[in-house]
């Protein structure tokens, strides 16, 4: 009832534009305050699929608290369970993921085809899974575990060749620079914080020394920064304390910046900004845009509800489904971001694991329509699946395979050659009505997406 309330409260002031449940933006965006785009994008674009990573102390009690399934929780438990501070930091004496294997995990996102990993260093719960020496809520001072998975998942991700990269969380419910939106009388609602009276400068003092730390410790290909909302608020005598502002989110795209000019920042730095602004790329959560957006952008998706672990979501997506959400980024343009909870103990989930897997076999095939690909030529979708293209060549990513064994592609351009990636035999062609025709074998090669290529002379000319 408390978390529905807030949630109301936020949705009406415009500050959720798109959240978990899926729902559009809720309002326009403000204007951007600074420059975007800066750094290369290079590898980013090319890249297509990466694998981000919740870990934290939340897969501590899974989505449990006092033996009661605690509603939407994983890394949100803390929040959604009322946990007071001291209670929770507790959790960090239970931290001994004693399984814990950095390359196993890098192998791991390496066969599903991913090429990049996002991790959470730090989420809104506040605790650090790096070394940090601005707190000693971190994961080498305060667990009996006294490592730090960070450094060793950068390691890995070097000597296996996957580009490696940072979450942190602006809002922090464990730091006293950053209050509840309510105690309650022992029962706090952390989400979301303000800032205590005077919180506000020394708390980007501490995220500076963290960002930091994390650039100069793991060299970070990409940050990526979740949900500033910090609100302002008036103190009972009548004090205005400011929340986030966009000169934070402008003072904190600097700092790093001027650190490292090269690393790829998200757009969330700015709370009023998430489709649009001060970011190298849009993050829309939990959905794809149907025709892809404007600029660089990237779906971030869990693969049940959860992103945290939390023992009892068995509500996994199937790989098929999967599979088409990839392309279905790619075709609009954009970068696929899956998430994965692994366990207190430090393992990634069977269930997800094996969908990974289906997901890496069919990359093995058919990764030549999705990495380095461009979006869809294609104003309209098409009946039969989806496109992505690169220089004279379309990919047609077939997901509903045609009964009467034609493909119809909607251009004027005539295919000079046309095949499956399945087995690169040659296809029949021909000029219809409606566009350009593929024959094709009666059964697909594959029943959740074949590609068919086809070669053609200059840019897609579309009906
Ligand atoms: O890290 C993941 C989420 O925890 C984080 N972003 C992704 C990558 C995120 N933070 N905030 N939000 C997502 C949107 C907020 C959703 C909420 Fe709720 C709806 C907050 C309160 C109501 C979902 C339901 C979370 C708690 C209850």
């Amino acid at each position: 009832m408390k978390i529905k309330s807030a949630l109301k409260m936020l949705v009406i002031t415009g500050i959720i534009s798109g959240c978990l449940c899926g729902r559009p933006p809720q309002r326009a965006v403000a204007a951007p305050v600074g420059k975007t785009h800066t750094a290369d994008m290079g590898w980013w674009k090319k890249d297509r699929f990466g694998m981000f990573i919740h870990w934290g102390l939340y897969a501590v009690p899974a989505g449990v608290w006092h033996g009661k399934h605690a509603p939407e929780s994983g890394e949100w438990i803390m929040n959604n369970a009322h946990i007071p501070r001291k209670q929770y930091a507790q959790l960090a004496k239970r931290f001994d993921p004693t399984e814990f294997d950095a390359a196993r995990w890098v192998q791991i996102a390496k066969a599903a085809g991913m090429k990049y990993i996002v991790i959470t260093t730090m989420h809104h719960d506040g605790f650090c899974m790096f070394k940090t020496n601005a707190t000693h809520y971190n994961v080498v001072d305060d667990t009996p575990w006294h490592k730090d998975p960070v450094a060793a998942l950068d390691k890995a991700c070097q000597q296996q060749g996957i580009k490696f990269c940072t979450y942190y969380s602006v809002e922090n419910w464990h730091s006293k620079y950053q209050l509840p939106h309510s105690w309650n009388h022992g029962h706090p609602i952390y989400f979301p914080t303000r800032f205590a009276v005077g919180g506000a400068k020394p708390y980007l003092k501490y995220m500076t020394r963290q960002l930091g730390e994390l650039i100069r410790q793991y060299h970070p290909a990409l940050m990526w920064f979740d949900n500033s909302v910090i609100t302002p608020w008036t103190t009972p005598s009548g004090q205005h304390v400011a929340g986030w502002t966009e000169t934070d989110a402008r003072t904190i795209w600097d700092y790093v910046r001027k650190i490292d000019p090269t690393v790829i920042i998200n757009n969330r730095l700015d709370a009023w900004s998430k489709f649009k602004g001060l970011g190298d790329y849009s993050t829309p959560e939990e959905k794809i845009p149907p025709r892809g957006l404007p600029g660089p952008w990237e779906t971030c998706m869990t693969i049940n509800n959860t992103w945290g672990y939390v023992s009892w979501d068995h509500d996994w997506k199937s790989s098929t489904m999967l599979i088409h959400h990839l392309i279905h980024c790619a075709s609009g343009g954009g970068n696929f971001l899956l998430n994965v909870g692994p366990t207190a103990k430090g393992v990634i989930p069977k269930p997800e694991v094996d969908r990974l897997l289906a997901m890496g076999k069919w990359l093995q095939i058919n990764g030549e329509a999705i990495y380095g690909s461009h979006r869809t030529p294609f104003a309209k979708a098409l009946t039969f699946g989806y496109a992505t293209q690169k220089p004279g060549k379309l990919f047609l990513e077939v997901t509903k395979w045609p009964k009467n064994r034609t493909l119809v592609v909607p251009m004027r351009n005539v295919i000079t050659k046309a095949y499956l990636l399945a087995d690169h035999l040659k296809l029949q062609t021909a000029t219809g009505l409606g566009g350009q025709l593929v024959y094709l074998p009666a059964a697909a090669p594959d029943p959740v997406a074949s590609v068919v290529v086809v070669d053609i002379a200059g840019k897609v000319k579309p009906y």
